[in-house]
C-alpha cells in the first residue's frame, strides 16, 4: 500500500487538480492528458487492479461510473461523447496500481485504442 500513489493524492500528500469528491470517489485531472478532458476517477479505497475487484465492491465500481457521466455533464462533453477506460495490469498499459477510471473527452476518439 506505501507504494500507492493515489492515495497519497487521496491523503491531498500529492497536490492533483480534483474536479470531484465524495465520501467514496476522488477524480482528478490526469497529470499527463491525452484528451482536453481527462480525468482519473479512483476508489478511496485501496483495490489494486480490476482482478482484485470483490462482489462487495461492486457498487463502489458504479460509483466511478455515475461520477464519470456527472462529470461529463459538468465540463460539456456528455452530449458529443467521450470515453472511460480502466486498464489492467501492464500488458493493458497500467502504471498506477490503485484501480483508476480514465474518463476522456473533448476531441474525437479513435477506435480501436492502440
Ligand atoms: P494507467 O496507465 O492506466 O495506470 O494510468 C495512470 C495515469 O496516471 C497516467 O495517465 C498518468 C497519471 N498519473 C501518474 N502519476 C500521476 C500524478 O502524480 N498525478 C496525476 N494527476 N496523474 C498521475
Amino acid at each position: 500500500m506505501s507504494d500507492d500513489l493515489f492515495l497519497k493524492i487521496i491523503a491531498r500528500e500529492i497536490p492533483a487538480d480534483i474536479v470531484y469528491e465524495n465520501d467514496d470517489v476522488l477524480a482528478f485531472r490526469d497529470v499527463n492528458p491525452q484528451a482536453p478532458l481527462h480525468v482519473l476517477i479512483i476508489p478511496k479505497a485501496h483495490i489494486r487492479t480490476i482482478n482484485d475487484m470483490r462482489a462487495e465492491d461492486t457498487e463502489l465500481f458504479g460509483k466511478l461510473f455515475l461520477a464519470a457521466s456527472e462529470i461529463a455533464a459538468e465540463h460539456g462533453v456528455a452530449k458529443d461523447g467521450y470515453r472511460v477506460v480502466m486498464n489492467c495490469n501492464s500488458a493493458a498499459g497500467q502504471t498506477v496500481f490503485h484501480v483508476h477510471l480514465h474518463l476522456l473527452g473533448g476531441r474525437e476518439l479513435g477506435w480501436p485504442p492502440g
